[in-house]
């Protein structure tokens, strides 16, 4: 894929954190844009997505925190989301919380559903965002999307019906843990989702995990979404981020995952998430995030022969 569309999503509802609001902003002063243009890619930024206006979000267990806004956010970032999947660019959504990804992900899935093909997402996260309006200790809907997207009960207010096409928790992968609450992990478990948390990394190494995930994405002729949360990265290479848990993936392991997922040429949308540049040094966050993406699109060293799953 040659062509990029650029969405911004500036939600920070998600959370009791201020500053997501500025992460699509802070993307481009870090120069994503340009990083990817140099790639040769073709690009168009669209500029950022706006809430719709919902008034009849209402939770009748537990106490989602901003729930009318998130409901806004889902609903747009839904019919974005949607619509983009059906275009000749790939995607990807400058945010903002989380939150963002309870409308991008969920959009995705509609649109693969209608395209007759199974969806993937792949989760680079310090925490699982599985939890629902019911097991959520904070409220917050940043630590949600993931079980939404799978299809857990409970989320109606958000897009003010059942979702459209849900993703089935055996094509995820998580990778990075090292945050997870007690009932969301059972539910993790549950639903067969596949977790891996930094010990694994430790062990295995990400080329190890990732390579069987993404050979089932080709084998199945999936689409690949990747949501990429900023507490992925270990916090001393990664302040920019309201969130941070010590133990990260280091820049070296980062990248390799997006030097992989480049060369296996499968990912079809990606989700950048929880920068917050009120809380980053000097734009490093920023920066970082964005030479990850231009891996991700096939920044290199030195040439190699493609790898064909
Ligand atoms: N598990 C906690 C909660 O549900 C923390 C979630 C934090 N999520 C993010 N994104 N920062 O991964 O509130
Ligand atoms: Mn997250
Ligand atoms: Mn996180
Ligand atoms: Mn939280």
């Amino acid at each position: 894929m040659d062509k990029i569309v650029l969405l911004g999503a500036p939600v920070e509802a998600g959370n009791h954190q201020r500053g997501c609001l500025m992460g699509p902003d802070a993307y481009r002063s870090a120069g994503l844009p340009e990083n990817l243009a140099a790639l040769g890619l073709n690009l168009r930024d669209l500029g950022n997505a706006e809430p719709l206006t919902v008034v009849d979000a209402r939770s009748p267990i537990g106490k989602p925190f901003e729930l009318q806004k998130v409901a806004g956010w889902t609903r747009s970032l839904f019919a974005h989301a949607r619509t983009l999947a059906q275009g000749d660019a790939l995607p990807v959504y400058l945010g903002g919380d989380h939150s963002m990804s309870l409308g991008t992900v969920s959009g995705h899935a509609a649109a693969a559903q209608e395209a007759g093909r199974p969806l993937f997402v792949l989760w680079l996260d310090a925490h699982a965002d599985f939890n629902t309006f019911e097991t959520s200790e904070t409220g917050h809907l940043h630590g949600m999307p993931l079980a939404y997207a799978c299809g857990l009960p409970g989320f109606e207010p958000l897009l003010g019906e059942s979702l459209v096409a849900t993703v089935d928790p055996g094509r995820v992968c998580i990778l990075g843990l090292r945050s997870v609450d007690r009932s969301e992990g059972r539910l993790l478990r549950d639903a067969g989702v596949e977790a891996h948390d930094m010990r694994a990394i430790d062990e295995a190494g990400v080329e190890r995990l990732l390579e069987p995930f993404l050979e089932r994405v080709a084998t199945e002729g999936g689409y690949l979404h990747v949501s990429l949360d900023v507490d992925f990265l270990d916090p001393v290479i990664a302040p920019g981020v309201g969130t941070t848990v010590p133990g990260g993936a280091t820049f070296r392991e980062a990248h390799l995952v997006m030097e992989m997922l480049h060369d296996s040429g499968l990912v079809s949308s990606l989700d950048l998430a929880e920068l917050n540049p009120f809380l980053d040094e000097r734009g490093r966050t920023a920066r970082l995030m964005s030479d990850l993406t231009a891996s991700l699109f096939g920044r290199r060293v030195l040439d190699r022969p493609t790898r064909s799953y």
